[in-house]
């Protein structure tokens, strides 16, 4: 419960009705409790930044994530403007290591999860790539190459199933990815990267 400031910030910089409305709730503090994985001292990797309360730090490239939990569904596109505003972007997973990471600090973050529906990630596909697994890219533009789509996704199931979220039990080893619509009722969480 320490980043309460952080979704104050939000409010300031996107509007509170971003989250329905949800003024004052808390963020939960995403490296508490990750299971087996010792959480990453996030003083370790402090610099000019201004790094979230509850961020960890990968230290393989010194980007800080932070799990940023709302209290009722997100959009994908205002999860994102909210990232942006923190001076981040969506997570994006350049590798198995880097999936790992980023799963050790997702599945650690109380609320985080709607039964196996996980927190948005930083991948989408344009509306006109072929469906359903072609043209999918990330925030940043860097290459799209490691995947770890779950058993039968992506599958484009409902309409429109063009942005990257996590469906995964926090009992599996890795962090599974799925397809989902923009809107999803099921979406509560999304996961920052700070640069
Ligand atoms: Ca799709
Ligand atoms: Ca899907």
């Amino acid at each position: 419960m320490r980043a309460r400031w952080l979704l104050a910030g939000m409010c300031a910089s996107v509007g509170c009705s971003a989250f329905d409305g949800a003024v004052g709730g808390d963020v939960e503090d995403a490296g508490a409790d990750a299971g087996s994985i010792p959480p990453v001292d996030a003083g370790a990797g402090a610099d000019a930044r201004s790094v979230p309360d509850g961020a960890v730090i990968w230290p393989e490239n010194g980007h800080a994530y932070v799990v940023v939990v709302a209290p009722s569904p997100v959009a994908w596109t205002v999860a994102q403007d909210v990232a942006a505003n923190m001076g981040g972007h969506l997570a994006t997973i350049g590798s198995a290591s880097e999936n790992l990471f980023v799963w050790s600090v997702v599945r650690g973050t109380p609320g985080a999860f709607l039964e196996k529906h996980g927190p948005w990630l930083g991948g989408f596909q344009p509306a006109d790539a072929g469906e359903p697994g072609e043209g999918w890219a990330w925030v940043t533009g860097e290459p799209w190459s490691f995947t770890a789509w779950g058993p039968s996704e992506p599958n484009d199931s409902r309409a429109d199933e063009d942005f990257l979220k996590v469906y995964a039990d926090t009992t599996d080893v890795t962090m599974y990815w799925d397809d989902g619509n923009r809107t999803t009722e099921d979406v509560v969480s999304f996961v920052v990267e700070l640069e």
